[in-house]
C-alpha cells in the first residue's frame, strides 16, 4: 500500500469526494456518543454494557480506548472485554448497526491514561507512522468498524512537551486521511477546549483539512487538581473568574477560539459531560467559587473515582438535592455537607445545546452516556440528559445526521 501521496494527488482526492462529503446538511446534526468499555465491570445499577446503548440516540458510537505500542501498532488494552474468546465487545458493538443502520461505529485511540509521550515518539518517526496507519486499517477491516477517533491527550503537553508534536500530529492525521479516503473510513479527533491550549497542541487549519469531526471536550476546566472549588463545565466566566485571572478559562472562549482559528463549525461537536467534578470543602459554610478544599469529593458507588460522580450516581444518591444555578457561568452545583458537586442538569444542557446550535456547530459529543441515568431509575425516563439534546434538536427543526 502506498501511503504517501503527493499533495497534488491528495487535493484531487478531496475534490473528488466533495460530492459525498461527510459534512452534514445544514439541518442535520451529529450525536457522537463515547462508550467507556470498562463500565462493564461497574457494580450494581452502574454496570453498563453494549446492550445498554440505545442506538437510536446516537449517530456515532466510539469505543474507548485502544492503546498504542512503541512501534506504532495498535494495542488492544482489554482483550478479555473486546475479543471473541472473552466478552466479544467489539463484535457486539458493531452489531448495534443492525438496530440502527444509520449508526457509525468508531474506535477511539488514546485517552488520558495512555499519556502523551508514546504518541510523541510514534508520530515523530515516518516508519512508525506507517505502522500505525497499517495497523488501524487492518483493525477497522477485521472488526468492521467505520473509522478512527484520535484522542491524544495532548500533543506537546503533559509527559511530552516536545513542541514538534503539533506538526507531527498533523502529519499523522494527513497520512491516516490519505489511507482512509479510498476506503470510506471516518477520521475524528477529541480535542482540548481551553483557549490557551489550542495553539500549543493543534494546527487548526490542518486539522480542519484532515478531520471529518473534532469532538471538543468542553469539560474538566476545574477539578480536585486545583486547590479550590470551581465548575468544570462553565459556559462563561463570571467576575470572580476575572479576579482570579481565569477570564478566558471557560467553554465559550474556547469554542470561539477554535472557530476564529479556522475550524469549520460544521465539523465541530460540542462535548456534553454527564458527570460532575467534586470537591471536599475545608469549611462547609464557605461553599462559593474559589473556596478552599481539602481534596477531591468522595467517590461514587459505580464510577469509584475520588473527585468524579456520574449523573446517575448524583440522582440516585441525592434525589432531593437543590441545585444552585449560576446565572453567569450557566451551570448548576449542589452542596451537600462538605461535598461540592459541579455538574450539568437538564437546564444547563439545554442552554449548551442552544449555544452550539446558535454557533451552527455540527453537533454534539457525549462523554459519556454510561453516566447518564440510562436505567431511568431516577424517574425521568431513560437517558434524561441525552434526550435534552434530542428534544432541543426537534424543537428547533433539526434532524439527526444521515450517515
Ligand atoms: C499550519 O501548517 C501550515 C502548513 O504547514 C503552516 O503554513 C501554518 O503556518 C501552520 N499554522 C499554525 C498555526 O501552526
Ligand atoms: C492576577 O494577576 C495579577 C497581575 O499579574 C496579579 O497581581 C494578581 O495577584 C493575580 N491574582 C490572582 C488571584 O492570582
Ligand atoms: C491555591 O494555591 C495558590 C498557590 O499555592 C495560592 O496562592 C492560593 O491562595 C490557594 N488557594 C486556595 C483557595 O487555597
Ligand atoms: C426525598 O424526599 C422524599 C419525599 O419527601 C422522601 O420520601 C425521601 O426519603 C427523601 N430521600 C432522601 C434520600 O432524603
Ligand atoms: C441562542 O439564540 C437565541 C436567539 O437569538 C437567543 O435567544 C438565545 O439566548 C441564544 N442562546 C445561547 C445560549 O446563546
Ligand atoms: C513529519 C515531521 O514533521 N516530522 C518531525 C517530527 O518531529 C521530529 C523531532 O521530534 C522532527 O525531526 C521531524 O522532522
Amino acid at each position: 500500500m502506498k501511503v504517501l501521496l503527493p499533495l497534488v494527488a491528495l487535493t484531487a482526492v478531496f475534490l473528488a469526494i466533495s460530492q459525498g462529503s461527510p459534512i452534514s446538511a445544514e439541518n442535520e446534526k451529529v450525536v457522537y456518543c463515547y462508550f467507556e468499555s470498562w463500565t462493564v465491570y461497574r457494580p450494581g445499577n452502574g454496570k453498563f454494557d453494549v446492550e445498554n446503548i440505545d442506538p437510536s440516540l446516537c449517530t456515532h458510537v466510539a469505543f474507548t480506548f485502544l492503546g498504542i505500542n512503541a512501534d506504532g501498532t495498535l494495542n488492544i488494552l482489554d482483550p478479555w472485554e473486546s475479543n471473541p474468546d472473552g466478552l466479544n465487545g467489539f463484535e457486539r458493538l458493531v452489531n448495534l448497526k443492525k438496530e440502527n443502520s444509520n449508526l457509525k461505529i468508531l474506535a477511539s485511540l488514546g485517552g488520558w491514561n495512555e499519556g502523551s509521550l508514546k504518541f510523541s515518539t510514534v508520530v515523530a518517526d515516518s516508519a512508525k507512522r506507517t505502522n500505525l496507519v497499517n495497523s488501524v486499517i487492518s483493525f477497522l477491516n477485521q472488526y468492521g468498524f467505520d473509522g478512527l477517533d484520535f484522542d491524544w491527550e495532548y500533543p506537546s503537553r503533559r509527559d511530552s512537551e516536545n513542541p514538534e508534536d503539533k506538526d507531527n500530529f498533523s502529519k499523522m492525521l494527513e497520512e491516516l486521511k490519505v489511507a482512509f479516503i479510498p476506503r470510506g473510513f471516518i477520521l475524528s479527533a477529541a480535542v482540548n477546549c481551553a483557549k490557551v491550549n489550542v495553539d500549543i497542541s493543534y494546527n487548526v487549519t490542518l486539522l480542519n483539512e484532515y478531520l471529518d469531526y473534532v469532538n471538543v471536550m468542553c469539560y474538566d476546566f476545574h477539578g480536585e487538581f486545583d486547590n479550590y472549588t470551581g465548575h468544570h463545565t462553565l459556559l462563561y466566566s463570571s467576575p470572580i473568574d476575572t479576579e482570579f485571572n481565569n477570564s478566558e478559562w471557560n467553554i465559550d472562549d474556547g469554542i470561539k477560539y477554535w472557530l476564529a482559528s479556522g475550524m469549520d463549525p460544521a465539523k465541530m461537536n460540542f462535548g456534553i459531560a454527564t458527570y460532575a467534578r467534586t470537591f471536599t470543602l475545608v469549611d462547609s459554610t464557605k461553599s462559593g467559587l474559589y473556596e478552599k478544599i481539602s481534596g477531591a469529593g468522595i467517590p461514587g458507588p459505580y464510577t469509584r473515582i475520588a473527585g468524579v460522580l456520574g449523573y446517575n450516581e448524583i440522582c440516585e444518591l441525592y434525589p432531593n438535592r437543590t441545585d444552585i444555578f449560576d446565572d453567569v457561568q450557566m451551570v448548576p452545583h449542589v452542596v451537600i455537607g462538605n461535598q461540592w458537586i459541579g455538574y450539568d442538569n437538564e437546564q444547563s444542557i439545554g442552554i449548551k445545546v442552544d449555544y452550539a446550535l446558535n454557533k451552527s456547530l455540527g453537533g454534539f459529543m457525549l462523554w459519556s452516556f454510561d453516566t447518564d441515568d440510562f436505567t431511568g431509575l431516577c424517574g425521568d425516563g431513560t437517558y434524561p440528559l441525552t434526550r435534552i439534546i434530542h428534544d432541543k434538536l426537534a424543537q428547533r427543526g433539526f434532524t439527526l445526521k444521515k450517515n
